[in-house]
């Protein structure tokens, strides 16, 4: 069966695991703790030199280590549902949706940027907090717009399914929660996060749902998730 190194709560790990549940893949999940570094053990490195998660591993040893060419793949030899719109200006806007999450905020967000602003210059964790604000508030800030100005909002950002800009948006919004930052600038975003929070492939996805989430686990996504029923109230 097809491996996915994975962390429960790494964003770029949660895409991977949407479009899989989307195509309704078997796979399994390898748990790799950033908290431990696991990610940078020597054995870890020669599966994904970048040294960080996902890393996708077919039967036949097949490997890949970037989210965004696990979906583009998972997209091309999955049969199923179509990660990305069909229509090439729709596809095109999805994918640049999808890259102010993927390109523009998380690279700036990491762990191991944390760790260089805190370990190399001296950054606490009021500055690292603020850091995480700027960015993430830019990036969504875009996304919420372009959203708006295509006009193609339904369920999701470009029409009634899901695609690759929805699978890059919820989990951010996940991080974002979790960071306690305000999602109000952000309604489109937010009406796209209850929407997927309705289908299993987004539930079975969630950090809470995921084999190596830590007991107790505070519900951010997944059915029991205080903003469905907020939003809802
Ligand atoms: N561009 C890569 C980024 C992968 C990545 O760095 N993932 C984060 C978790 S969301 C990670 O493993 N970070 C470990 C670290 O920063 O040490 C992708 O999209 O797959």
């Amino acid at each position: 069966m097809m491996k996915l190194y994975s962390y429960f709560r790494s964003s770029t790990s949660y895409r991977v695991r949407i479009a899989l549940n989307l195509k309704e893949a078997d796979y399994e999940i390898v748990p790799i703790n950033l908290l431990e570094a696991q990610q940078r053990s020597d054995e870890y490195l020669a599966i994904n030199p970048l040294g960080g998660v996902p890393a996708m591993v077919e039967e036949n040893g097949f490997t890949l280590c970037q989210s965004m060419a696990m979906i583009d793949y998972i997209d091309h030899t999955y049969s199923g549902v179509g990660l990305y719109p069909e229509n090439p200006q729709d596809r095109a806007i999805a994918h640049q949706i999808a890259c102010s999450v993927a390109e523009d905020i998380h690279p700036l967000i990491n762990l191991k940027v944390q760790k260089y602003l805190s370990e190399e210059l001296g950054a606490d964790d009021a500055a690292k907090k603020k850091w995480y604000a700027r960015w993430s508030r830019e990036g969504m800030a875009a996304a919420e717009k372009m959203i708006e100005r295509y006009g193609k909002a339904g369920d999701f950002a470009l029409g009634a399914a899901p695609s690759i800009a929805d699978i890059c948006i919820v989990p951010h919004l996940y991080s974002m929660r979790r960071m306690g930052e305000s999602l109000d600038a952000y309604p489109l975003c937010r009406q796209i996060e209850r929407n997927a929070m309705q289908l299993d492939a987004f539930i079975k996805a969630a950090p809470e749902s995921q084999p190596d989430a830590i007991e107790g686990l505070e519900a951010i996504h997944g059915i029991n998730a205080p903003f469905m029923r907020e939003d809802a109230a």
